[in-house]
Order: C-alpha cells, then sequence, then structure tokens
C-alpha cells in the first residue's frame, strides 16, 4: 500500500487527489515539513514524499508521473507527441503558476520576517491571474489540459488555482474559469480533501 507523507494544505494534497483518482487504497500521515519524520526520508526535509514498499520519492511532479506511468491512467504513454504535449502544460502549470504562489507563500510566512518583500505579492498575484487566463490561448477547445482526457497535468493546474481561489486571485471567467472550477468539484478531488480533513 502507498503512504502519503505531507499534509493536505500542502503540495501532497496533489498525491492524495491522484491516488484518489486512480482508485487506490493508501495510508496518510500528514507529518510537518522538516519535522524529523520527514527529514529521515527525505534530506531536504519536504513534502510530499511517497512511500511504496521499499522506493521513497520526494517530489509532487515525481510521484504524480511514477503513479500514472506505473498505473497506466492519468497519463499520455512516454515516448509520444501526446504526453510531450501533455508535459507541456504540466511545466505550464508548475513554472507558472505554482512557482509563482509558492514565492508569494515564502514572502508571506516562510521567509524570516526581515528577508520577506510584501511588495511582491501583488505582481505575483498579477503573473499567477494572467497565466491563469492564458490557459484559455493553450488549451483551445479541449476539455482538459492535454486535450480529451483528464491527466497528471490537470492535477497540477487545478491544484493551483485551487491555492490562488483561496488567496482571492482573480479566476478567468468564461471557459478557463468553468474548467479550474470543474477540476476541484471532481469526486476525486472532493475525496482527498474530506478523507484528510476527517484525519
Ligand atoms: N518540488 C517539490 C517542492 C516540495 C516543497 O517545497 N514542499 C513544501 C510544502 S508544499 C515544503 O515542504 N516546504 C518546506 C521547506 O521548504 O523547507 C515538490 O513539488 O514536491
Amino acid at each position: 500500500m502507498y503512504t502519503v507523507i505531507g499534509s493536505h494544505k500542502t503540495r501532497a494534497m496533489r498525491v492524495l487527489w491522484a491516488l484518489e483518482e486512480l482508485g487506490l487504497p493508501y495510508a496518510h500521515r500528514p507529518e510537518p515539513p522538516r519535522s524529523p519524520a520527514v527529514r529521515a526520508l527525505n534530506p531536504l526535509g519536504t513534502v510530499p514524499v511517497l512511500q511504496d514498499g521499499e522506493t521513497v520519492i520526494c517530489d509532487s511532479v515525481a510521484i504524480l508521473t511514477y503513479l500514472a506511468d506505473k498505473h497506466g491512467q492519468l497519463t499520455a504513454p512516454p515516448g509520444t507527441p501526446a504526453r510531450a504535449r501533455q508535459d507541456v502544460m504540466m511545466q505550464f502549470g508548475v513554472s507558472n503558476i505554482a512557482a509563482f504562489l509558492w514565492t508569494r507563500a515564502r514572502h508571506s510566512f516562510i521567509l524570516p520576517e526581515a528577508m520577506r518583500v510584501p511588495a511582491i505579492k501583488p505582481v505575483l498575484d498579477e503573473e499567477i491571474a494572467q497565466n491563469l487566463a492564458r490557459l484559455d490561448d493553450l488549451m483551445g477547445d479541449a476539455p482538459f489540459a492535454a486535450g480529451a482526457a483528464f491527466s497528471i497535468a490537470d492535477i497540477m493546474i487545478g491544484h493551483s488555482a485551487a491555492w490562488a481561489a483561496l488567496l482571492r486571485i482573480p479566476a478567468p471567467e468564461g471557459r478557463v474559469g468553468t474548467y479550474l472550477k470543474g477540476l476541484r468539484a471532481r469526486p476525486g478531488y472532493q475525496a482527498a480533501l474530506a478523507k484528510a480533513q476527517a484525519g
């Protein structure tokens, strides 16, 4: 059985969501980042960490890719144009949305107070809002990030959009707005959230 380490309030939510979409059982240990339990598995002290027997994976994108490839679901096959398209959208979510959210979090409550630059937050909010809106051009008429099927790229983008919504960063309207709201309304997302909140 898989064990997911890290609270659902962190990037571990991506992994919990993926496991629900895959319909797989898992154990969940919401250990805090940098805690001794996390450091014992990941020298960086970051979460999420996935344990699969003797295998330990310490990065949310690596975990999503591992699970999707291993189970042959939520992904296009490696070495195909469809996979390249999916990877482009995954990296767009990582670099153009999640990275700005993380920088915002660092300047809100993670960095020592003296290093925080509060003035950067509205700049980041604008970058995030603009990149969410760019999904309209990137996706065209496709219902999901990488085309016709829901994939791990949608988990990355949907998790980032949910994070942005919590911060009240303006979401695009119209088709992309409906797509983003639909991601977090999915039974898999809702089940992961409900189970994690129930402890
Ligand atoms: N690239 C890693 C980043 C992991 C990461 O930074 N996680 C945060 C929580 S969402 C963390 O553990 N931060 C603690 C720290 O940076 O020391 C991933 O996607 O898993």
